[in-house]
């Protein structure tokens, strides 16, 4: 049905079984980019990110949780993602969340060539063709995540809302337990890097059942975040970042910069 630089992705509409869980002759994630290796492609120029401002409605964290999550303003259609890189979906923004080590270490999941960074955000969005997030984690492309990474410097004040909700809920709530705060109105966008260099590739969630079903968009450039910033991810959870995984054979990682 579509087609790029003459390779078809009709498998889309396939639902494939080896896209439920982790599988060892499927792309995982994460994996190191290396620039000079990446196919640069010119198809991959109509990138488009259309968030709605203040999309971003609650905050979770805590009990089980290894990260906060920040899950846009149900049903999920008001902030759309064209990845044109694979076939030209608009995705659904469903929610964002992050990773990171301890102080002192850097806790991206990717690495640019064999570069790790402080964090690593995720934007993670679902093809609306399958309805729901949950139904669009067994699917080929059914999930599409921006990946972008952080260093440490001046600090990011749109990530001053996700820290002050979780210190505030800390004071209201002793217990130790998950952690809700409604109605944020978190502007996503404004964690996303202006430069639009980026990788793309196939591969997997991350945690829970490694899927592979993720259409992968990792920036080139990193945004900044502070050292205080920071230490508060440090004092509510240690190193939630998955190690990298080997580049089999075949896959494409491409680029859309020379
Ligand atoms: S990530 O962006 O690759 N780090 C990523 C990883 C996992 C999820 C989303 C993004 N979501 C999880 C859900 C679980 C579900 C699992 C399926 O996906 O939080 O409820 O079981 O593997
Ligand atoms: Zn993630």
């Amino acid at each position: 049905r579509w087609q790029l630089n003459g390779l078809n992705y009709t498998e889309k509409n396939v639902k494939s079984a080896s896209c439920y869980t982790a599988s060892p002759d499927r792309q995982n994630s994460p994996i190191n980019l290396v620039t000079q290796r990446a196919i640069r492609d010119l198809d991959l120029i109509d990138f488009t990110i259309n968030y709605a401002p203040n999309d971003g409605d609650s905050i979770s964290w805590g009990g089980n949780a290894t990260t906060f999550t920040i899950k846009s303003r149900a049903p999920y259609t008001n902030s759309k993602f064209s990845a044109t890189q694979t076939d030209g979906v608009t995705y659904n923004l469903y929610q964002m969340h992050a990773h990171w080590s301890h102080l002192g270490a850097n806790g991206s999941e990717h690495t640019v060539d064999g570069q790790r960074y402080v964090a690593e955000f995720h934007f993670v969005h679902f093809d609306p063709e399958y309805g729901t997030f949950d139904n669009a984690v067994g699917k080929e492309n059914g999930i599409a995540v921006i990946a972008v990474l952080a260093e440490l410097g001046k600090r990011n004040a749109e990530f001053d809302k996700i820290l002050n909700a979780i210190k505030k809920g800390d004071a209201q709530d002793s217990v130790a337990g998950a952690h809700t705060v409604n109605g944020v109105n978190f502007n996503y966008r404004k964690l996303i890097p202006g430069r639009s260099q980026f990788f793309t590739y196939t591969g997997s969630l991350t945690t829970g059942d490694y899927n592979t079903c993720v259409d992968w968009t990792v920036m080139r450039y990193p945004i900044t975040v502070s050292v205080q910033q920071m230490s508060i991810l440090y004092s509510f959870h240690i190193d939630n970042h998955r190690e990298n995984q080997s580049v089999l054979p075949g896959t494409i990682i491409r680029k859309n910069f020379a």
